[in-house]
């Protein structure tokens, strides 16, 4: 069905240049007159069920800078993976199936109201294909649900107690766990990437799901967070940092960090001297940075495919300096995973799939230097 739905995306109009940024430029305020136009509806709660009204304008807000970024990037392949997700995230969180056509609906009304007609024309096509899909994305939404937890992958029973325990919110175990399967810095990279990483994407299936709500994920990263603390001092902190200079951050509006916690701490300990700035890092103060410490690597996670236009518009502006004081950029998270291709797309030099993909490309790069 996918298959279906690229062959058809293939065949949608192209959005211009100048039409993606006058979508950019009048997104704020279209927002506003879709969050007017929903609220105003009589049969509003009919549509969104007992979900507070601030989860449907966040809904409204994530789905402009999602298609900015897919007009501004020109990936409409971007719709299938997206739009089933947000049927099924919203759907569990109460939202009714008929209020996605209603959302899709209003945004047809004010794009050619507040866009001229030439730039309107292309983005209604997308828009009437997305309505035109509404039973597809319903039931490719099902099959998102009929998913199996995490399954597979080595050290199955460490990361499903570990997943329990973050699931408790008991940090005494968790720590507990940590330190028993990584008691040297050599299985850091193990318990990163077959623990923490397949409990974490549970723990957003079950978010997803409805099966927990954002107070337990937050907790649940929290704990992460303070584990990856208490290991870096422990085991990171001292490595030998000899081959070269990394800046390592989150794309702007990016709150997702534990990833790239895990491949700044990887390639600390590695040898590198990694500047980790973070979550959501502006563009315009990131390339200020870049500028100032002069890094041998600038690596970008993105885990939300709606703040890939920041790290295009990073990466543009560094591509417009000197060869000779560009840093060799990769890219990598969530965003990335079913579109690998989009590295290229956004000027960065390569993509890694997760932290010892990291390593193994940065060594490749010192090697060429
Ligand atoms: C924890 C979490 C949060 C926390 C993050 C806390 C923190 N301090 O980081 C908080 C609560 C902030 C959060 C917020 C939101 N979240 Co959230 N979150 C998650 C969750 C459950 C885990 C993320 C995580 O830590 N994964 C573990 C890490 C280790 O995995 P990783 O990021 O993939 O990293 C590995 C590789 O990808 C790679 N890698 C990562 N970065 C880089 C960089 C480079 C350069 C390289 C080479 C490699 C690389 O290496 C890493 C290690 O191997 C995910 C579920 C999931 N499947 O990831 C959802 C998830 C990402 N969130 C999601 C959503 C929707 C949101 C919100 C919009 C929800 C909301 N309504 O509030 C907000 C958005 C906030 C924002 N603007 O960023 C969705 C995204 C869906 C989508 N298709 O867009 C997910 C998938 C949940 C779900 N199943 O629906 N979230």
């Amino acid at each position: 069905m996918q298959k279906e739905l690229l062959e058809e995306i293939e065949k949608l109009p192209d959005v211009s240049e100048d039409a993606a940024n006058a979508f950019k430029s009048e997104m704020g305020r279209m927002v506003e007159k879709v969050n007017r136009i929903m609220s105003q509806r009589p049969d509003i709660r009919l549509l969104t069920g007992d979900a507070p009204f601030s989860l449907m304008f966040d809904n409204h807000k994530n789905h402009a800078l999602f298609m900015s970024n897919v007009f501004s990037l020109n990936m409409p392949t971007l719709l299938v993976d997206t739009i089933p997700w947000v049927y099924h995230a919203y759907h569990s969180h109460g939202f009714s199936y008929s209020y996605f056509p209603a959302h899709i609906q209003s945004w047809r009304i004010v794009i050619p109201e507040s866009l001229y007609e030439d730039n309107a024309a292309a983005m209604l096509g997308v828009y009437e294909w997305i309505a035109s899909r509404h039973e597809t994305f319903i039931e490719l939404s099902k099959n998102i649900a009929l998913k199996p937890a995490v399954s597979g992958g080595p050290h199955p029973e460490t990361r499903d107690d570990f997943l329990c325990a973050l699931l408790e919110g008991n940090r005494e175990k968790s720590l507990a766990i940590a330190r028993r399967f990584a008691a040297s810095p050599s299985e850091l990279s193990t318990f990163y990437v077959h623990i923490i990483q397949p409990a974490m994407y549970e723990i957003g299936n079950l978010w997803e799901k409805g099966e927990i709500n954002s107070a337990r994920e937050h907790l649940a990263s929290a704990i992460v967070n303070r584990i990856m603390a208490v290991q870096y001092v422990e085991q990171i902190q001292t490595a030998e940092k000899a081959r070269g200079t990394a800046v390592v951050t989150a794309a702007a509006n990016e709150f997702h960090e534990l990833g790239a916690t895990m491949v700044a701490n990887s390639l600390e300990l590695d040898g590198w001297d990694v500047h980790y700035l973070g979550a959501n890092t502006p563009g315009e103060e990131l390339i200020g940075f870049i500028a100032q410490t002069a890094p041998d690597i600038l690596a970008i996670s993105s885990s939300l495919p709606l703040n890939l236009i920041y790290i295009r518009d990073v990466i543009r502006e560094i591509r417009a300096w000197p060869p000779e004081k560009q840093p060799k950029i990769m890219v990598g998270g969530l965003s990335f995973t079913n579109h690998p291709d989009l590295a290229e797309k956004l000027g960065a030099d390569g993509y890694a799939p997760d932290a010892p993909g990291a390593i193994e490309l940065a060594r490749t790069w010192q090697k060429e230097a």
